[in-house]
């Protein structure tokens, strides 16, 4: 295995930058481009000084060394602490791929730790997901995976499929007639308890886990002067969108982003539904009909003293009556409309939370461990899909053996996300969306 070394911390100017450097020849190189001949203590920090080729000092840091296998990627690991300046850290890592380290890929410190059974996949892609997490509830999910929750329900599903698998093939070595009658049924229940019944109640939480990642978006349409700026501003918690009593003022889609229950919700404001002489705004509206049609949640607004804009039949997921401020009781609209005052605050609350069950959140007091990335969804799918087959064929001794090839079919698509099976092409496909360092 090649040495391999990258900047870790992200671009830009930070009171500390880390150098990480794996493989057997990590500590030799950190030696030479600290000047130091005596080998590195274990884990100690060691103040050094970072040289050039010519022994002239770039920068004095911390080096921290890490021997095998006690390391993250499982071989030796340096890093070096040096000052956050990018000048500073590409002069270093220079020196380190001159001394004869490689740039490391995206990922590549991540998968060597796979590859060295440090982690498992899916703790891998945990990695990505609890640097990526753009919400506090996204980061707590992120770190059950890391810590190998969803790893632990995948192979305890795994080791359930074995357990099955060898009652059918006891019974395969079994001459047909004798195979015993009940065998069956207690097989079939027991697929159906301990396997079916907890991949589909994982699948469920999918739509909400890859959301919390991914975000959603939402846009807020309507007539022109219902307050749509208004309810954005109110939502956001913030001015963002301008809002005036002119018809027309919001153009441009203007997208601000808040959170609904822990999920990263992108909030759009469009330009007021309706036909304009001005080239400007009915490109507004184009747009406006487009943030729409490709919105997760789409909120029609509607303005309680203006009758003509309390449209029941547009198509929206919500629709809320704003401006309830300025009206004594409620007007035709009640049934269908959420009443709101985007200048009180009005029903701002109950807004937040039909996005939330549109959104598909569960609530975070009942929050198990959630199915968070499509990979994992999918070949979960897949392994209910076979088992489904596997007991659709179950009732004859004669078709044990094909009741046998799916539910080793659905033992693999499991093994997949811990990255078990054709190692290289899953881990190819994985680790092709991280940032190098990681
Ligand atoms: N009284 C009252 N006025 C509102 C409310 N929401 C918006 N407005 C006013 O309605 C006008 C149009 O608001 P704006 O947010 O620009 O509407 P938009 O064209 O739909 O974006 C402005 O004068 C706002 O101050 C509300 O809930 N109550
Ligand atoms: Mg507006």
């Amino acid at each position: 295995m090649p040495t391999i070394a990258a900047i870790a911390t992200p671009p830009g100017r930070g009171g500390v930058g880390v150098i990480r450097i794996s493989g057997p020849e990590a500590g030799a190189i950190a030696g030479q481009l600290c000047g130091r001949s005596e080998p590195w203590p274990e884990r100690r920090a060691v103040l050094a000084r970072f040289m050039d080729e010519e022994g002239a000092t770039l920068d004095q840091g911390l080096v921290l060394y890490f021997p095998a296998p006690h390391s993250y990627t499982g071989e030796d690991v340096v890093e070096l602490q040096a000052h956050g300046s990018p000048v500073l850290l590409r002069a270093i890592l220079a020196r380190a791929l001159d001394l004869g380290a490689r740039m490391a890929g995206p990922g590549e410190f991540t998968r060597r730790a796979v590859a060295n059974g440090r982690m498992t996949l899916d703790q891998a892609e945990a990695v990505a997901a609890c640097i990526d997490a753009a919400t506090l509830r996204a980061a707590r999910q992120a770190e059950r995976h890391l810590a190998g929750e969803f790893g632990h329900f995948v192979s305890g599903l795994m080791e359930e499929i074995t357990h099955v698998l060898a009652h059918v093939e006891a019974c395969l070595d079994f001459p047909e007639e004798d195979v015993p009658a009940p065998l069956f049924g207690e097989l079939r229940s027991r697929v159906e308890r301990e396997l079916l019944a907890p991949i589909e109640a994982s699948l469920k939480t999918a739509a909400f886990g890859e959301r919390l990642f991914q975000g959603a978006t939402v846009a807020i349409i309507g007539a022109p002067n219902v307050g749509k700026s208004s309810l954005l501003n109110r939502l956001a918690g913030r001015e963002r969108a301008i809002v005036s009593d002119i018809p027309g003022t919001t153009r441009d889609v203007l997208e601000v982003e808040f959170e609904v229950a822990g999920i990263p919700v992108r909030l759009a404001d469009t330009a007021g539904l309706r036909d304009s002489a001005d080239a400007i705004e009915r490109e507004g509206v184009r747009r406006a009909r487009q943030a729409a049609g490709s919105a997760d949640v789409t909120l029609l607004v509607a303005d309680a003293t203006r009758p003509e804009t309390w449209d029941v039949d547009a198509p929206a997921d919500i629709r809320l009556m704003n401006k309830v401020d300025l009206v004594e009781t409620p007007g035709a609209w009640a049934e269908a409309f959420l009443p709101v005052s985007a200048v009180t605050g009005e029903g701002i609350d109950q807004v937040v939370e039909a996005m939330a069950q549109r959104l598909e959140a569960m609530p975070a007091a009942e929050e198990g461990l959630v199915v968070t990335r499509e990979r994992h969804r999918r070949l979960l799918e897949q392994a209910r899909m076979r088992l489904e087959a596997g007991l659709a064929m179950l009732g004859d001794a004669a078709s044990l053996d094909l009741v046998a090839l799916e539910w080793r079919g659905a033992w693999s698509a499991l093994g997949e996300i811990l990255g078990l099976g054709d190692v290289e092409a899953i881990l190819d496909r994985v680790f092709s969306e991280f940032c190098i360092g990681k």
